[in-house]
């Protein structure tokens, strides 16, 4: 039995105040998709069964390489980000399973970690190995790489932490791992390209050699950072090379921020989709290079743009089901806010593909008459489908508005009250 942590009433009497006005909103895009062939019940229902991971390290505090301010309330640990979760699926239900990371989140007892998420009425979603950072008591240090590593010893420590999080993952229920390295170079000759990714390969190749038969390994690939030369997984091409020389089981995971600022994100999912190599999606939005800022904060058409190539690639194959989690760190604003808003923002994306009018697309393609397809995108992009994504959560016990409802729970002066103060103001990307 699930134990829900914001109150049922407060939930009730904030919806109670908007519910008049969602109904006669909810009723007029009934009638304007109605008037345009599209079933507002099938878009609700599609926006009830939608869901997406939430990162655990995206309920603290995020910083930059300059510094971090704490706020109020963080989690302190895992069981804390595991109820900050909760809170999200609780108010969105588009929510139900947690991506974590090791060792940042390595639970003394797994067992009672998947009891506890359970209560609180999440899953575990994929695995994130963590061999960008050295950790405590490490004999070898990832200063120079870790899967790509010219030492042995190194690569051996880093592939054995993969393991780890694998045995780990287990326990909780999991089915996949992502793996994402920070390895690569600041000068030019540093690395030998080549060599580099023959390591990576090989060392990755013992990974894949120990997922379960019903697991999936997620490569995920960014341009830049921490090495600002050459990145051993640097785009969506040598991860490809990389998936392809693993297996089937290993996948490419696009994460929105890991590419240059003008680099057509959505033809990259196409691409892997048609090749049969598109895993999953860290979702965020950039401005710059891996900012991490709320999805659909920055440039809401990409978003849409993406899950149009999802839609379509769905309607062709209905077995299709990329993996969707958030990525995103949060410097200014509450990161449960931010976390909802999110993950709201991709379920809106989802819901407004589905609108567009792919007969005429097709149509417009076929004649070449770009004007007429422009306007396809755009029609659906423009719809406002709030109500829509309302009436999901309303029929599913959530709530009409999140945000104002988490403020009215006062959930965030409750455990502030509770959990011990992070004082920690260090700097550092996470
Ligand atoms: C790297 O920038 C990344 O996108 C990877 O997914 C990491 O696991 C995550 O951010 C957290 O640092
Ligand atoms: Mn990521």
């Amino acid at each position: 039995m699930q134990e829900l942590i914001i109150n049922n009433d407060v939930i009730e009497s904030q919806n109670e105040k908007k519910l008049k006005h969602h109904r006669e909103d909810f009723d007029c895009l009934a009638q304007n998709l109605n008037n345009r062939g599209f079933e507002i019940e099938k878009l609700v229902d599609l926006a009830s069964k939608y869901g997406i991971a939430i990162p655990s390290w995206g309920t603290g505090t995020g910083g930059t390489r300059f510094a971090r301010y704490p706020g109020k309330g963080e989690p302190g640990g895992i069981m804390d980000k595991i109820d900050d979760c909760s809170v999200i699926n609780q108010l969105t239900t588009c929510t139900p399973s947690i991506s974590i990371h090791i060792p940042w989140d390595k639970p003394k007892d797994p067992k009672s970690l998947k009891l506890h998420a359970k209560r609180r009425g999440l899953s575990f979603d994929a695995m994130n190995s963590n061999s960008f950072q050295d950790q405590e008591n490490q004999k070898y240090s990832y200063k120079f790489g870790s899967l790509s590593h010219t030492d042995l010893n190194t690569r051996k420590q880093a592939i054995d932490h993969n393991i780890e999080c694998i045995e780990i993952g287990k326990v909780l229920g999991s089915k996949a791992l992502t793996v994402w390295i920070g390895d690569g170079s600041n000068f030019p000759g540093q690395s030998n390209f080549k060599k580099a990714f023959e390591r990576y390969i090989e060392s990755a190749s013992e990974i894949y050699s120990a997922l379960p038969q019903d697991w999936l390994m997620y490569l995920e690939h960014k341009i830049y950072e921490p090495a600002f030369y050459s990145t051993v997984i640097q785009d969506w091409g040598s991860n490809y090379l990389a998936a392809v020389e693993l297996g089937d089981k290993a996948q490419c995971l696009v994460d929105l921020g890991h590419h240059a600022p003008t680099v057509n994100i959505e033809m990259i999912v196409s691409r892997l989709i048609q090749f049969k190599k598109l895993g999953g999606f860290h979702f965020n939005d950039s401005k710059y290079g891996d900012d991490d800022l709320d999805s659909g904060s920055i440039n809401p058409y990409q978003l849409f743009l993406v899950f149009s190539e999802l839609v379509q690639a769905s309607l062709e194959n209905s077995e299709f089901r990329p993996a969707f989690m958030l990525d995103q760190s949060h410097n200014v604003t509450d990161p449960i806010e931010s976390l909802m808003v999110s993950a709201i923002e991709t379920q809106r994306a989802f819901i407004q593909a589905h609108l567009v009018d792919r007969d005429c697309l097709n149509f417009a393609q076929e004649s070449n008459d770009a004007l007429l397809a422009s306007e396809a995108m755009k029609n659906a992009f423009r719809t406002d489908v709030s109500p829509i994504l309302r009436e999901a959560r309303f029929r599913t016990n959530g709530a009409l508005e999140p945000i104002k409802c988490f403020r009215a729970s006062r959930y965030r002066d409750q455990v502030a009250e509770i959990r011990p103060k992070i004082l920690s103001g260090s700097s550092g990307i996470v």
